[in-house]
C-alpha cells in the first residue's frame, strides 16, 4: 500500500531509504536524525540572537537568571551531547574545541561512525543577522569497534566521508545532506518543527552567473586567482558578459548559493596566509564532498580537497568550489 502524501519529513525519508537497503544497520539513519534535532534546537536560539540585550549577553546571567551562553559554544554543546546520546557516533572532533571528544560509554565504543563539525560557522554575522551554519562530516571508524576511538578515525582524507552537510540558518532554516546515493534538502517547517524534503535529488547546475569571493583579499592572491577574477568581471566564457559578485563571508550561504543556483566560491590562500582562512576538515572536507555529490568539483588550486591527506584537526585549505563548467574555467588560469 503507498502512501499518497506529498511531503516526507528528514526522518520517515531516512526510514524510506532504510526499507530501500534492507541490510543496512540503520546507524546512519539514526545519526543523521539526531544532527536534524540538535539543528532544531540551535535553530531556536539563533532566532532569538537579536535580543541578546535584552535577555543578556554571553557570559553574563540573563534576567530569568540562567547563565548566557556564546551561541557556538551552545551550539557547539547541542551537536556533541546529542550525538553522545545516540548509537552511531563514537566520537566527534569540532572546530570549537582543541582535541578529540572520545565517548567511553559502551554503545558509543561500539557506534560506527566519528564526526566532524563547525557547529555554527560565519559566526560574526549573528550581531548583523546574516545567515550562518553548521556544517558536518561523517566518517566510518578505521580503528576497531568495541575500542575507543582515535584520532587516526578523524584524520582521513575527505574522500573517506559517507555523509556530509549542511544547515543554514536563514530566511528559513534548511538541512542538506550528502551520501552516495545523493544530495537531498529538507526545509523547516516551523509549524510542525519539522525539517521536510522540499529539494530532492540536488544537483550543482554546470555554470551559473555567480562568483563569490572576498575582493578586498584582491592584490595578497596569486596571479592566476587573480587574472580569473579579472576574467569573471569581463567577457566570461559563460554568458558573454560579466558574472555578478556576492560575497556574504558566510560559506554556509554563500556555497548554499552556489550549489542550488550555480556558481563559484573561492577562499584563496594569500600572500599572508598562503593556506587561507577555511578549516579542511570542517568546512572544505563537508562541502567538497557534497558538491562532487551533486555534479559539481571541488579542489585547494592544486588537487581536489577530498584526497588531501590530512595531517591535524584544525589545519587549513584553500578552497576553490562550485559549477563544474565554472571550475574548468578557473583552472585555465590558475592551473592544477
Ligand atoms: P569563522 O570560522 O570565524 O566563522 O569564519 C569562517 C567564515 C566563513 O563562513 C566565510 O566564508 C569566511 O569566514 C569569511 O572570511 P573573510 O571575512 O576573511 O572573507
Amino acid at each position: 500500500m503507498s502512501i499518497d502524501r506529498k511531503i516526507l519529513t528528514l526522518d520517515e525519508f531516512t526510514i524510506q531509504q532504510l526499507r530501500a537497503f534492507p541490510q543496512a544497520t540503520g546507524e546512519l539513519s539514526s545519526l543523521l536524525r539526531d544532527l536534524g534535532l540538535a539543528a532544531k534546537r540551535v535553530n531556536v536560539e539563533v532566532n532569538k540572537a537579536g535580543l541578546v540585550d535584552i535577555l543578556g549577553d554571553a557570559g553574563t546571567t540573563n534576567v530569568q537568571g540562567e547563565d548566557v551562553k556564546k551561541l557556538d559554544v551552545f551550539a557547539n554543546n547541542q551537536f556533541m551531547k546529542v550525538l553522545q546520546h545516540g548509537i552511531s557516533c563514537a566520537g566527534i572532533a569540532s572546530e570549537e574545541l582543541d582535541d578529540i571528544v572520545v565517548f567511553d560509554d559502551e554503545i558509543s565504543k561500539n557506534a560506527k561512525y566519528v564526526v566532524m563539525f563547525d557547529p555554527l560557522d560565519g559566526s560574526g554575522n549573528i550581531d548583523v543577522n546574516i545567515s550562518i551554519g553548521t556544517i558536518f562530516g561523517v566518517y566510518r571508524r578505521v580503528s576497531e569497534r568495541g575500542t575507543l576511538c582515535s584520532k587516526e578515525d578523524f584524520l582521513q582524507q575527505g574522500r573517506n566521508q559517507v555523509a556530509a552537510g549542511y544547515i543554514v540558518y536563514g530566511s528559513s532554516t534548511m538541512m542538506v545532506y550528502a551520501t552516495k546515493r545523493g544530495v537531498n534538502g529538507f526545509t523547516l517547517d516551523p509549524s510542525i518543527g519539522e525539517f521536510c524534503l522540499s529539494h530532492p535529488d540536488i544537483k550543482c547546475p554546470d555554470f551559473g552567473n555567480i562568483y563569490s569571493v572576498n575582493h578586498g583579499n584582491f592584490f595578497r592572491y596569486e596571479k592566476g586567482v587573480q587574472d580569473y577574477i579579472t576574467a569573471c568581471q569581463k567577457k566570461n566564457k559563460t554568458n558573454g558578459g560579466p558574472y555578478t559578485q556576492r560575497y556574504i563571508g558566510s560559506m554556509v550561504a554563500d556555497v548554499h548559493r552556489s550549489l542550488i543556483k550555480g556558481g563559484i566560491f573561492m577562499y584563496p590562500g594569500t600572500t599572508d596566509k598562503p593556506k587561507g582562512k577555511l578549516r579542511l576538515m570542517y568546512e572544505c572536507n563537508p562541502f567538497a564532498y557534497l558538491v562532487e555529490m551533486a555534479g559539481g568539483k571541488a579542489t585547494n588550486g592544486k588537487i581536489p580537497i577530498l584526497d588531501v591527506q590530512p595531517t591535524e584537526l584544525h589545519q587549513r585549505e584553500p578552497l576553490f568550489i562550485g559549477s563544474k563548467g565554472m571550475m574548468e574555467e578557473l583552472e585555465t588560469y590558475h592551473k592544477l
